[in-house]
């Protein structure tokens, strides 16, 4: 474990400060040099799927534009970058033979990376699954976890010579549940319960396929590690034990499956523990388990051994939190953000504390250091008449969230890293170009990349290993 930091110290030397993007989000180049197509192609083509119709086509052309991008990021002075591979573009049917040229890109890009004195972290699936492997069933199909250990191979037999950091999931809770069950992000599809969860597990075995290929294959040792949605539950008074203890409690538990509820109203896939404990603890939650009842998924011998793989951190993409305390029967109570609550462009609340008691928790019950593999808010940010990008919301959000997590390490959590989404505004899923996260603000109609008030002030927590974070 690295040494404790504390609350206004600067943070450990080898902190890795980093910037998110991922592969369909940025790279644009949807027909290039071979690449295959993705279930978000296929969604963007669907009428009505995706905001005003946009497209990955050319997203931010990152895949012609990445050496401007890199020298973006050496400006900004990131020590890491977190990028994902497409898996398409490498694998055009999704097995099988491999396309040369596509995985040439993420060659040159590791290369100019590691030039500028970025340390590539690699995550091999972000969501653009192969439509052709769609065809073939998808994540329902069991042999999923093996078409995704033969895509890992051919990553890692290609770029660990040079990469040492890989993540294999991105947030399955997205892909399966607004993906499979609520029909919102690719490939749209609203099935069944069971069917659901079906695909969660295979997602899960893949997992833990793709880590024994990176563990047993890779040219230089791995460091291993996954990216789930995590939320937080926040004490609504930090200082009651009883409200620590409620907080706790309702940060790793199902709640009852209710079928009865709206689709959108029914959260259970966000459920930390239903993904998280079989990966780091070797089973599923009792709770959940009783509530899905007969939908569970079947579970064949080595199934667990396969999914709870060892890790070297539990990455965690971590936006926001709920908040509980405890009822009169000291059972965890929710409670609801007030009206006139601070909220991002996207409406998410602004809940700094998230990433106190955020990594605080996982790390109590996953005992693995934590990284931020992501963490950011979508903003009202324009170019202004000055030519600038004055997205001062970004930095006081920014500075809220990062003091949190420096708190966090103060009081004993081993955090390895931050990765801020995005480094720039790109495809947000369903909500096409009409959100923007970047630390860049990119102009769709020229690709013009400006960068905004935040980059330039993270440049300065970045060089100042976080001591500014004090200043008001
Ligand atoms: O843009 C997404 C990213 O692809 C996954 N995590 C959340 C981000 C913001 O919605």
């Amino acid at each position: 474990m690295s040494k404790p930091v504390s609350a206004d110290s600067s943070f450990p030397v080898d902190f890795a400060w980093g910037v998110a993007a991922a592969a369909f989000q940025i790279e644009g180049a949807a027909n290039a040099d071979g690449k295959g197509l993705s279930v978000w192609d296929m969604m963007c083509r669907q009428s009505g799927r995706v905001y005003e119709g946009h497209t990955g086509d050319v997203a931010c052309d990152h895949y012609h534009r990445y050496r401007e991008d890199v020298a973006i990021m050496r400006g900004i002075g990131v020590k890491a970058y977190r990028l994902s591979v497409s898996w398409p573009r490498v694998i055009p049917g999704g097995t099988g033979a491999v396309n040369e040229a596509g995985l040439a890109f993420y060659d040159r890009l590791v290369d100019e990376l590691l030039t500028a004195g970025i340390q590539p972290w690699v995550t091999l699936f972000h969501w653009d699954f192969p439509y052709e492997l769609y065809c073939r069933g998808g994540w329902l199909n069991r042999d999923s976890a093996e078409w995704f250990a033969d895509y890992t191979r051919v990553v890692v037999d290609r770029l660990s010579d040079r990469v040492g950091h890989w993540m294999t999931l991105n947030e399955p809770q997205c892909f399966a549940g607004l993906g499979h069950y609520h029909g919102v992000q690719a490939p749209g599809d609203r099935l069944g319960l069971a069917e659901v969860l079906r695909i969660g597990h295979h997602a899960l075995l893949a997992h833990g396929r793709s880590v024994q290929v990176i563990r047993t294959q890779a040219k230089t040792t791995p460091v291993i590690g996954w990216a789930p949605v995590g939320t937080p539950v926040l004490p609504e008074d930090p200082s009651k034990p009883a409200d620590v203890a409620a907080a706790r409690q309702a940060m790793f538990a199902m709640g009852p499956h209710d079928p009865a509820k709206p689709r959108g109203e029914d959260g259970f896939f966000w459920a930390n523990s239903w993904w998280s404990d079989p990966v780091v603890l070797g089973h599923y939650p009792e709770d959940g388990w009783a509530s899905f009842g007969s939908a569970v998924p079947e579970l064949r011998a080595d199934d667990l051994a396969t999914i709870s793989q060892p890790l070297d951190f539990y990455g965690v993409n971590i936006y926001r939190g709920l908040m509980a305390r405890a009822g009169a029967d000291g059972m965890p109570e929710s409670v609801r953000p007030g009206p006139g609550f601070p909220r991002t462009a996207l409406k998410w609340p602004v809940t700094p504390e998230a990433l106190y008691w955020g990594p605080k928790f996982f790390q109590e019950r996953y005992k693995l250091p934590v990284v931020i593999t992501e963490n950011g808010l979508s903003g009202a940010d324009w170019v202004a008449l000055d030519g600038h990008v004055h997205d001062a919301h970004r930095i006081d959000f920014l500075k809220r969230y990062l003091r949190a997590l420096r708190r966090a390490m103060a009081d004993g959590v081993d955090v390895r890293g931050y990765f801020h989404w995005s480094i720039l505004d790109n495809f947000e899923w369903a909500d096409g170009y009409k959100e923007r996260f970047g630390l860049i603000h990119v102009d769709y109609a020229t690709l013009k990349r400006t960068p905004k008030d935040s980059a330039l002030w993270y440049r300065e927590v970045i060089a100042s290993n976080g001591k500014n974070l004090a200043l008001d």
